[in-house]
């Protein structure tokens, strides 16, 4: 058996590997500057971020919410896709039958011009606007005003040279944004705008969960890539022991993946590779990149 992190194992496995799932988690972003979750301790200022991901707090205070929204728009739309973006939107031009879950919500894959019917955004995004008010169903997509109202302009300032923003130090004061400054819905006219993202607690897309399920039940899976995430958010993370159980291989691509801790969840097959995503999946993939770029077809380190 090749040792877990042999690419040129893998390149043999890929190479008779037709139907392909991948699951993406903040780590495919890192190193485009985009602080994941953990990475920041799961903290934004002095808020736990799956706290304030959630109905319940936009409902206690919009303007807090909005704010950290805001600020993560802004951050996104300073971004640019990384390699590791533009090898999975590669695959996916070279293999029709592979399929990749994002749970980021930075738009940065659709950027990297991956192909949107080979690419499901189980958390929303960052640049849909929803209403709050229920059964409204009014969405705005694409929307990249930034900053999104003048009410949210803190969340757009860049940091002062070589100093941190004052706005991720709890201890700085920032001024109340009250609810009455954010934009209601012109349809309703009541409902609060809000992220399109999906917060804890609410059901990810029916459709898109359907859609994702047929695939996976439709035949046996060859390999999934596992790529960037701490898997401990649900339905995603289920992901991984459902293509398991069709047959996949396990592939991690994560600087955490061959750790002990990690190593012994491994199965006989299963790959893991310690390495940064934007280094480590165009070194992974390129049979598969190559055959694109044989047929003509752009991919760019
Ligand atoms: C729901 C959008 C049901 C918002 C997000 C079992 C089944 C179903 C639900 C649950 C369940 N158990 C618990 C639940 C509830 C809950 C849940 O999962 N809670 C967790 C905390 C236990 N799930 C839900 O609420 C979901 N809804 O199930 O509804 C339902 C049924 C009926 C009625 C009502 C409801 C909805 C979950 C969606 C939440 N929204 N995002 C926003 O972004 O603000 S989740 C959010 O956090 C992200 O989208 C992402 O999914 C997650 C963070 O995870 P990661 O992406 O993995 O990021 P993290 O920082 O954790 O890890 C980064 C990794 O990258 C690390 O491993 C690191 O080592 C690695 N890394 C670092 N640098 C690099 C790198 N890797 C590669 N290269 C690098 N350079």
């Amino acid at each position: 058996m090749p040792p877990h992190n042999d690419v040129e194992a893998f390149h043999e496995v890929l190479r008779s590997s037709r139907r392909i799932l991948a699951l993406c988690g903040a780590g495919l972003s890192a190193s485009s500057g985009l602080p994941t979750f953990r990475g920041v301790g799961g903290y934004w200022r002095s808020h736990d971020a799956t706290k304030l991901a959630t109905m319940r707090a936009f409902m206690t205070d919009p303007g807090l919410v909005w704010l950290f929204y805001g600020y993560r728009r802004h951050l996104a739309l300073r971004a640019t896709p990384n390699a590791g973006h533009r090898a999975l939107a590669a695959l996916a031009k070279a293999n029709s039958d592979f399929l990749c879950l994002t749970q980021n919500v930075d738009d940065l894959s659709q950027r990297a011009d991956h192909p949107s019917s080979q690419l499901c955004t189980l958390h929303g995004s960052l640049f849909d606007i929803k209403c709050t008010t229920e059964g409204c169903g009014w969405i705005e997509k694409g929307n990249m005003n930034d900053p999104f109202c003048p009410a949210l302009a803190a969340a757009s300032e860049d940091p002062p040279k070589g100093k941190s923003l004052p706005l991720l130090d709890p201890y700085h004061r920032i001024k109340h944004v009250a609810e009455e400054e954010l934009p209601r819905f012109p349809q309703c006219k009541t409902g609060l705008q809000r992220p399109g993202v999906v917060w804890f607690g609410e059901e990810l897309d029916t459709d898109m969960i359907n859609r994702i399920n047929d695939w996976i039940t439709a035949d046996k899976i060859d390999l999934m890539l596992v790529v960037g995430t701490s898997a401990q958010v649900y339905p995603a993370a289920g992901y991984i022991s459902r293509a398991r159980l069709h047959g996949a291989r396990i592939v991690t691509v994560n600087p955490e993946a061959e750790d002990e801790a990690e190593l012994c969840k491994m199965q006989p097959g299963d790959f893991a590779f310690g390495e940064d995503a934007a280094e480590c999946l165009p070194k992974l993939l390129e049979p598969a990149l190559g055959k694109l770029q044989r047929s003509g077809e752009e991919f760019h380190e």
